[in-house]
């Protein structure tokens, strides 16, 4: 007889309470995998990845024990040996160069798993403890540009509002694709059904976007516009509302914003008629556009990765913020809400090396290429030649925990080049993928289902809020460590303890009191604030990830602050299987959220006006010609899921989509395998040939490996200059039939 658990997905944003069963001891083989239907949080929602979950756990190729690499091939080893390997590689580059001469990539599934989330600080805090520099990551080829307007305009990197989607008659969605990807920076379970009710009850979805993604197919309306080119478009729809006299004063901002009168100035040369050529949106397009916002009793604007990976990701994520507020839909019923997280996360505290009121960038620049940090980053297509290049403060060692930058990152090529120079390398990872395989020394975790579950970071972007936990569904190995302990070990010997020595229940308690310190530290808005850390962390239960959780339900918003008052604790959470319903987004959040000096939203900062004369350079430029977009498929999770065969079958996805009118130009039919190039690389897919695309603009999914990675096509240099973003949308490209030998 199987049983049925409880789990949370870990796959995507959308935080999915699934059930999943279980055949007894000892098999312990995986069942059906189906919605929960009294998760209070999804009632009943999943995707196809989410059934993957077993496929996951039962894949051969998921590693089970630490590999090592002896040349090209892969040997398993005991946890000692894989220890002593760490130590062999690792040990003479911190003897000789210290740790400025180590990094760490975190990749996304970090994000997704309770232990790696709430450890990844440990590694990277204690490493720049010890002179790490900068740590890499995708963030720069994802949601940099929306932490920056978030640090900037409300003053936590992670905290900015989110459409009101149960509530709102107008929404605006720019550069999303929620039918693939479920919701992101926005935690919805079922983000189409919620789409599909927004136009039932009488009120319209818009989509920008240059391809008729499934998203904007079920919407009222889709904007098709030129890549990069949404910042213009969003200038032109603000100068159109001031100028056309549909701005109000809205009683519920008055003294909690600051600039907007200023940032409306700066829309001034970037009228309809100007923009419409490079975006493609006819002129009366953006007027109308910006009248029906203006119409529209609860408007909402939603922007994600297609206008962040783009050469003015900040921009175009400022101006939706800017609109949001100049149409007082900001902390507007149906407009976008701060929601209130259940839990707090380590990722909300301010880094303690930004030391000033507001957050600053570019304090310091990669040795390379002379990248300014943002937010102790830099582009993620730094890392090759910060590996290559010689001199002084070269990258000789590398930690990647659940990353696959070989793929992920544009200039790719570079990268995998770069990585077998490292006289070091240790992959915290599950599988040997494009990077792994180039480690020395591989430490793998447990499977999402040996793991306990519980999110943090999502439910700052939730349309309610909820908190939940989740058991394993199988007893885990006995045998091995788990993720937070091998991320601890390494971040002692990063301290200087041979690896095989590091007392990791030290470490825990040394990190978590670090934690609970800095937060009776800190300044009012937090319920430890003033607070003795000893009898804090003496309030906590158990150890480990576990312990962390306790801290972030209890010093969240229906916690019990350690016993100050009643309220939620993990035990709590725990016996509630199907999670807690806490309530819905609300308006009136705005003054608590608020984190910025002034206590206002400040809409005007230096980093993001000096960027407005680099857009009217855009205005006047020769259209690129045709160009190259990324995008994903529901059944795929970045590059990880493309070799289960469950979530492969059909038709290739790995297409490059085209408009028919290119298709002619280029002399290729649908079916056919091209040559698409860039100024960066080459390769060969199938096209297929759909007006889905709109004409000029070609799309290629990302995440596929080797010869098929679309960023073998996307340079490394091409940035969003607030945010150091790479623009992965818009890089101009040839198609050609394959076979003939591109012109260069
Ligand atoms: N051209 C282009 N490039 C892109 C994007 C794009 O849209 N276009 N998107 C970007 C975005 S948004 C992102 S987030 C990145 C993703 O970039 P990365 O985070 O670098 O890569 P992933 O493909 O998510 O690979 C994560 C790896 O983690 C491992 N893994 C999975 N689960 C676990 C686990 O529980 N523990 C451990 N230790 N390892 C695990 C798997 O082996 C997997 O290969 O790609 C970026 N790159
Ligand atoms: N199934 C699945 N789900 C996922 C993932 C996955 O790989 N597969 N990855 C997860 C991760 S890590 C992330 S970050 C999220 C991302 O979530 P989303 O942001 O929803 O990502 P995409 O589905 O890639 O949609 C991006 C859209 O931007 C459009 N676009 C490209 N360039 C431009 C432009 O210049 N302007 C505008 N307006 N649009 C443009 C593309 O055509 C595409 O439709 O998805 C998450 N969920
Ligand atoms: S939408 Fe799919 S991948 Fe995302 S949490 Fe739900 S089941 Fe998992
Ligand atoms: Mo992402």
């Amino acid at each position: 007889m199987p049983t049925t658990h409880r789990v949370i997905c870990p796959l995507c944003e959308a935080m999915c309470g699934l059930r999943v069963e279980v055949r007894d001891a000892p098999t312990y083989t995986i069942g059906r995998i189906t919605g929960d239907p009294d998760d209070v949080w999804s009632r009943g929602h999943l995707c196809p990845k989410g059934t993957a979950l077993g496929h996951l756990h039962e894949d051969p190729s998921r590693l089970r024990r630490p590999v090592v690499r002896r040349g090209d091939r892969h040997h398993e080893v005991s946890w000692d040996d894989a220890w002593a390997e760490v130590e062999r590689v690792l040990r003479p580059v911190l003897d000789t160069d210290g740790a400025a001469a180590l990094t760490v990539y975190v990749g996304n599934p970090v994000a997704h798993n309770l232990a790696l989330a709430r450890y990844i600080g440990a590694l990277i805090g204690m490493g720049q403890a010890v002179g790490m520099g900068a740590y890499y990551s995708p963030a720069t080829v994802d949601q940099w540009p929306l932490n920056l307007v978030s640090a900037k305009l409300y003053g936590g990197m992670w905290n900015s509002p989110v459409p009101d989607l149960d509530h709102t008659d107008l929404l605006l969605v720019l550069g999303a694709n929620p039918a693939a990807s479920q919701g992101s920076m926005l935690s919805a379970p079922d983000v189409m059904g919620r789409l599909a009710a927004i136009r039932e009850r009488g009120g319209s979805v818009v989509v920008v976007d240059p391809r008729r993604t499934p998203t904007a197919a079920k919407a009222t309306e889709w904007v098709p516009v030129r890549p990069g080119t949404d910042a213009l478009l969003l200038f032109a729809v603000l100068r159109t509302l001031a100028h056309d006299g549909l701005l109000r004063e809205h009683a519920h901002l008055a003294g909690l914003v600051a600039g907007l009168a200023e940032v409306i100035a700066l829309a001034e040369p970037f009228t309809p008629e100007a923009v419409a050529g490079p975006t493609g949106v006819p002129a009366a397009t953006v007027r109308r556009l910006a009248h029906d916002l203006a119409a529209a009793s609860a408007p909402a604007l939603y922007s994600r990765i297609g206008t962040c990976t783009q050469e003015f990701g900040s921009l175009t994520t400022w101006l939706v913020h800017v609109i949001g507020v100049a149409l007082g839909a900001v902390d507007r019923s149906g407009g976008m809400l701060f929601p209130e997280p259940s839990s707090w996360s380590p990722m909300f505290m301010k880094p303690p090396d930004q030391t000033g009121p507001g957050w600053e960038t570019g304090r310091f620049r990669s040795r390379v290429r002379g990248a300014p940090e943002v937010f102790g980053q830099y582009p993620v297509s730094c890392l090759a030649e910060e590996i290559t290049t010689p001199g002084e403060g070269r990258l000789r060692a590398l930690i990647t925990v659940a990353g696959n930058p070989a793929v992920s990152s544009p200039g790719a090529r570079a990268l995998a080049e770069a990585l077998p120079g490292l006289d070091a390398m240790v992959s915290v990872d599950n599988w040997l993928n494009e990077t792994s395989r180039q480690a020395h020394v591989v430490l793998p975790g447990l499977s999402p289902l040996e793991q306990p579950h519980t999110d943090d970071l999502y439910w700052m972007y939730a349309v309610r809020s909820c908190v939940k936990w989740t058991d394993p569904a199988v007893p885990p190995p006995t045998d091995r460590p788990e993720e937070w302990q091998v991320l601890l070990r390494l971040a002692g010997a990063l301290l200087g303890t041979p690896v095989a020595d590091v007392d990791v229940a030290s470490m825990d308690d040394l990190y978590t009191h670090g934690l609970v310190q800095a937060l009776c530290a800190a300044a009012g808005g937090n319920p430890l604030a003033g607070r003795d850390p000893d009898q804090a962390v003496a309030a906590l239960r158990g150890h480990g990830p576990e312990r962390l959780a306790d801290l972030g339900i209890r010093v969240g918003a229906w916690g019990d602050q350690l016993g100050a008052r009643e309220g939620l604790t993990l035990d709590d959470v725990r016996r509630h299987p199907d999670g807690i319903e806490l309530g819905g987004l609300e308006a009136g959040r705005l003054a608590a959220a608020l984190e910025t000096p002034s206590g206002t939203i400040e809409l005007l900062h230096d980093e993001l006006v000096s960027d407005v004369p680099r857009l009217l350079e855009r205005l006047g430029r020769p259209d690129p010609g045709l160009v190259l977009t990324s995008r994903r498929h529901l059944r795929s999770n970045n590059s990880w899921l493309n070799h289960v065969p469950a979530l492969t079958r059909g038709p290739d996805r790995c297409t490059l989509l085209m408009h028919p009118e290119d298709a002619v130009r280029a002399g290729v039919s649908d079916g056919d395998v091209v040559c698409v190039g860039t100024r960066e690389g080459e390769l060969s897919v199938p096209v297929a040939v759909s007006d889905e695309m709109m004409p000029g603009v070609v799309s290629l999914p990302h995440g596929w490996a080797e010869q098929r990675n679309s960023n073998l096509l996307n340079p490394g240099d091409v940035v969003d200059v607030p945010s150091g973003t790479i623009a992965v949308n818009g890089v101009p490209c040839r198609v050609e039939p394959a076979g003939v030998t591109l012109a260069t």
